[in-house]
């Protein structure tokens, strides 16, 4: 099984976060990725696929957004990482402002996700590992893994949020469309919902996306991930959501999972693509489901028993100390 990293993804490092009113220490930090790396032997560095494939999924403002937000806001003689604080609620007219603030708001959903100098170069390498799993496997590898950190399922076309910069998910579903697969699923396993994923392909039904995750009407994002969200026009019926309680231990999990893995074998796609988070795990410090370490080989086999060419890309998963093992026993199950 072939897994790509590059060190560029440990650049972006925020120290804070706005949560529940107050700043905590980020909770998506490089460790994490050094955590992945640590277990796993024979990492190969990602291929360069430049812009071209991100910009099939982004919006381009959005994009120089991220590459440039840093430095307007160093020149605007602020310090620290690029926060919002001002957004435009549903429905404003989208205008075309310049000042720091205002574009923060425009490209944003949410106050958890500072940028720093180095966003932009960790989430472009963490969506060079999601192209280059993709790579592996059209041609032939029956899975491959982008170990993506910064994560993406949160990331929509024209804004970031949830620790997430470019929805790695979206970009490589989007590449495997261009490369000729005509249909292609997205499972989310993530404890949150995949918001971004689900809106980069809401009206489409090319793109097929299922999650399983946390209720949202407890959990973040909120807005998106109930179960009466269906997608709409031709992608009526391509999203499948699955949310349920927390504490939710394996045997919940699984009967939703397959549940959505029944949805994607009927959609017969030429490839899936797994956003997996292991902040479904028990002792996730920002989470609250009760999955065990050795689960995750069994959700994996379930996975890999639907028999498609595979895709795996990581989300999020905070128990720093678990994060090498939840992973490895996820990936033993291929
Ligand atoms: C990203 B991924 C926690 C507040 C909530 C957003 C959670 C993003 C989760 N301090 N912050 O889906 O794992
Ligand atoms: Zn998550």
């Amino acid at each position: 099984m072939r897994l790509f990293f590059d060190p560029r993804q440990l650049a972006h490092a925020p120290t804070q976060e706005l949560h529940n009113g107050a700043f905590v220490p980020y909770a998506e930090t490089p460790a994490r990725a050094e955590a992945f790396c640590a277990q796993l032997h024979a990492i190969e560095s990602p291929t360069d696929h430049q812009d071209t494939p991100i910009l099939r999924v982004h919006d381009a403002g959005y994009i120089e957004y991220l590459k440039t937000a840093h430095a307007r806001w160093v020149a605007a003689g602020r310090q620290g990482d690029v926060l919002g604080y001002v957004w435009p609620v549903v429905g404003r007219r989208n205008l075309n402002l310049t000042r720091i603030d205002a574009l923060a708001g425009r490209y944003s959903m949410d106050s958890s996700t500072p940028l720093t100098a180095d966003s932009w170069t960790s989430a472009y390498w963490s969506t060079q590992c999601a192209l280059s799993a993709l790579d592996a496997v059209l041609a032939g590898d029956s899975v491959a893994v982008g170990l993506c950190r910064p994560p993406g399922h949160h990331a929509g076309a024209d804004y970031l949020g949830g620790y997430c910069f470019i929805n790695q998910a979206a970009v490589a579903a989007q590449a495997a469309r261009d490369a000729g697969i005509e249909r292609v699923a997205i499972l989310d396993i993530d404890y949150h919902h995949g918001n971004g994923t689900q809106d980069i392909f809401w009206d489409r039904g090319d793109v097929f996306y299922g999650s399983v995750h946390a209720d949202p009407a407890t959990d973040f994002p909120f807005y998106w991930g109930h179960a009466d969200e269906r997608g709409e026009g031709e992608g009526e019926g391509a999203t499948l959501n699955f949310p349920l309680p927390q504490g939710t231990t394996l045997t919940a999990f699984r009967a939703a999972q397959a549940k959505a893995l029944d949805a994607i074998a009927r959609f017969a796609p030429g490839l899936l693509i797994v956003s997996f988070g292991a902040d479904t795990f028990a002792g996730d410090p920002i989470a609250n489901f009760a999955i065990q370490t050795h689960d995750y080989a069994i959700l994996a086999s379930d996975i890999a028993a639907v028999g498609l060419p595979t895709v795996i890309v990581t989300e999020g998963g905070y128990a720093v100390d678990a994060l090498g093992d939840n992973l490895a026993s996820f990936l033993s199950g291929f």
